[in-house]
């Protein structure tokens, strides 16, 4: 099955910024490579870990980019895919557990299945491990829960998309005017909450490390690593469009040693006063939470974390700079799941800011980006330096 998406097509710039050729980003690590791209069920969009009010870990993951709500009901997951969210205890940058979910059923509501991999199991994209729970997916407005032995809560079902951003205005040359590119738009959320004493105890001095994957069966037999996000827009931005799929199929521990010259390279290209030391933080992709501490981006990344002005600001010592997109179009509920209700059918979307060339779903897409996208990557980048230096001379 493949669905209709959302098809939103920008003017002309009124800048004429130079256009880059076919850049495959949008977003955080929306549609961010060929395989992906051309597998929305399994393309993942954004990765979230915080601490909700009740100290527990909430761990989420969003696929199914830019739903209209319109074809929100026809949502579904794999059948033939792991979604893993993956956990390193002790900082190697290797998976020592996975929360691995598997789906079977053709119809809007599907069930599904949770296994808690360990050890060697963990680091395979099979569906090993023991099962902890087995649930239904939710549908519209409904929240069904499925719970594991030792408290954790699932949630499968369409939400709002809650990453927010201005990509028209990045699109146009850093020209905001603050509409969200991704207002009224919907994606399939797995939402896991782990009681806190459970995430500690997978924890080393509290500090712990969280990225997702989707895997598909492939014609050998084994699973095929489809995609995979750590923090937002390293794939997007820093890899070449000819290695994005090889990115996405590789493990955080390898980053380092197969990926540092390139993501050099890219820094180098767009001037970066501090290349080596970025790519060093750059590399492995993955979301580093520190339970000790409150979670905000980059530690951990929360809903609400505004990251496109977090890192302007960071990387240009400009309080004031930002896309004007200050929060989600919808607010974010303070109970499980968290994520905001899907938008509603009969709402569209909000007009997008004047850009530079065309974004559209479907088969032959085909985005022509301007460098101002790829420089906002790099300005994430180096935000993420700024922060995590800040942070180590608190220290
Ligand atoms: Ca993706
Ligand atoms: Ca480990
Ligand atoms: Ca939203």
């Amino acid at each position: 099955m493949r669905l209709r998406k959302l098809s939103i097509a920008l003017g002309a710039s009124a800048i004429g910024v130079a256009a880059l050729g076919a850049v495959p980003a949008l977003g955080a690590d929306h549609r961010d490579a060929p395989l992906a791209r051309g597998a929305a069920m399994t393309d993942i969009n954004d990765l979230y870990a915080f601490k909700a009010a009740n100290g527990n870990l909430v761990l989420a993951m969003t696929v199914n980019p830019l739903t209209s709500p319109a074809d929100t009901a026809k949502l579904m997951l794999d059948t033939d895919a792991v979604y893993e969210i993956k956990l390193d205890s002790n900082g190697d940058a290797k998976a020592d557990k996975s929360w691995k979910f598997t789906f079977s059923g053709n119809t809007a509501v599907q069930d599904y299945t949770v296994r808690m991999a360990s050890a060697s199991d963990a680091l395979t994209n099979d569906p090993s491990g023991a099962t902890i729970a087995t649930g239904k997916t939710s549908t519209g407005m409904g929240v069904t829960v499925a719970t594991a032995a030792d408290g954790t809560k699932f949630y499968v079902g369409p939400r709002d998309d809650p990453f927010f951003f201005d990509l028209a205005g990045f699109q146009a040359g850093l020209k905001f005017t603050g509409v969200d590119t991704f207002k009224g738009t919907n994606v399939t959320a797995i939402v896991a909450e782990v009681p806190a004493a459970v995430a500690s105890s997978n924890a080393t001095g509290g500090k712990l490390g969280v990225w997702a994957t989707t895997s598909k069966r492939g014609t050998l037999g084994g699973w095929d690593q489809i995609d995979r996000m750590g923090r937002p827009a390293i794939n997007t931005v820093f890899i070449p469009a000819d290695m994005k799929d090889a990115f996405n199929s590789n493990n955080p521990d390898r980053d380092a040693a197969i990926y540092t010259d390139t993501v050099k390279a890219a820094l180098k290209s767009l001037n970066s006063p501090a290349t080596d030391a970025l790519a060093g933080v750059l590399l492995p992709d993955i979301l580093t939470v520190d339970l000790n501490m409150a979670t905000k981006y980059l530690n951990g990344r929360g809903l609400a974390d505004d990251v496109i002005d977090i890192s302007l600001q960071a990387i240009t010592g400009n309080a004031a700079i930002g896309d004007g997109v200050n929060a989600n179009d919808n607010a974010f509920p303070a109970a499980f799941p968290y994520l905001a209700a899907p938008n509603g059918a009969g709402t569209a979307p909000g007009a997008p800011n004047t850009g530079s060339g065309t974004i559209e779903q479907g088969d032959g897409v085909n985005w022509t980006l301007p460098a101002g996208l790829v420089a906002a990557g790099a300005l994430l980048a180096a935000a993420g330096f700024a922060n995590r230096r800040r942070a180590e001379d608190r220290a």
